[in-house]
């Protein structure tokens, strides 16, 4: 018997616009009626981010509470998703901005471990600051997922471990297909996968045309999926994707298909040991 495979939702991500795709959910009762349609799709967690009034990104903590609040009450007959708070948040967010949401000491929340070029931007972390946003997570009981854009962010992030700023099992999602970042071929997947610490769990999220295929390894794999429109928009070649929750259904499909029980939000507690 295959495990079961649980699904991240990135529903709203920093960068993309409504310029971009009319289906990005903005404010917190959008972004509560798509973690709904996630959640009802097969997705366990919801990596969030979060807009201010104009839709540009913040990390205002009353706008990430009300965003909880609203996913919570929505979801409240079908059990709410694990909420993974963004601390990554955009592109130039400083330090001190990208904390201040982890004080509504959500279940899990992101940690990027390592400096990158990001298209034309740089999305910088330091050790400094990786080291900061880690501690933090530590005092506050909260797990990291580890986001690796590239391979030496896994060598950071048993640094970390070793620092004791981060506690095992580790979990891990690559990010691939990044402008500036790892490209998402097979080859880049198998090869971070051998580099994990043993008894890591890990999950995929493809950027662009990279999802489907690297999702569908994931699910061979025996690895776990993030989807949604912060990675990609377009469903198919020229079509884009009505919200997150189409992306969420194909894999969960594809994945019942291949052997692999979608997991719930207890099984995946479990899985990560939350
Ligand atoms: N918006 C990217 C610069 C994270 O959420 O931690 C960073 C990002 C990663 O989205
Ligand atoms: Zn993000």
């Amino acid at each position: 018997m295959k495990p079961p495979i649980f699904i991240t939702a990135a529903i709203v991500g920093a960068e993309l616009t409504r310029k971009d795709t009319p289906f990005l959910p903005l404010t917190p009762e959008e972004i509560a009626e798509e973690a709904r349609r996630v959640r009802e799709a097969g997705a366990a967690i919801i990596h969030l981010h979060v807009r201010d009034k104009k839709g540009r990104p913040t990390q205002d903590i009353k706008i990430f509470k009300a965003a909880i609040d609203a996913i919570e009450d929505k979801c409240a007959d079908i059990g709410p998703p694990i909420i993974q708070i963004s601390t990554g948040g955009a592109v130039g967010t400083p330090l001190k901005e990208r904390l201040k949401p982890l004080e509504l000491r959500p279940d899990m929340a992101s940690l990027t471990t390592g400096t990158l070029n990001f298209g034309a931007a740089v999305f910088m972390n330091d050790l400094k600051t990786i080291e900061t946003i880690a501690k933090r997570l530590k005092e506050l009981g909260i797990k990291p997922e580890i986001e690796i854009f590239d391979s030496g962010m896994i060598s950071t992030a048993t640094g970390l471990l070793k620092k004791g700023l981060i506690d095992a099992p580790l979990h891990f999602n690559f990010v691939l297909g990044v402008p500036g970042g790892m490209p998402g071929g097979l080859e880049d997947l198998i090869y971070l996968i051998k580099k994990l610490p043993k008894g890591s769990t890990w999950s995929v999220s493809g950027i662009g045309r990279m999802q489907l295929p690297l999702s569908l390894a994931a699910i061979i794999l025996n690895g776990h999926v993030r989807v949604g429109l912060e990675d990609n928009i377009y469903f198919s070649k020229g079509v884009l994707g009505e919200g997150t929750a189409p992306f969420v259904r194909r894999i969960a499909n594809y994945a019942r298909e291949l052997d692999r029980d979608v997991a719930d939000v207890g099984q995946t507690k479990r899985i990560l040991k939350l």
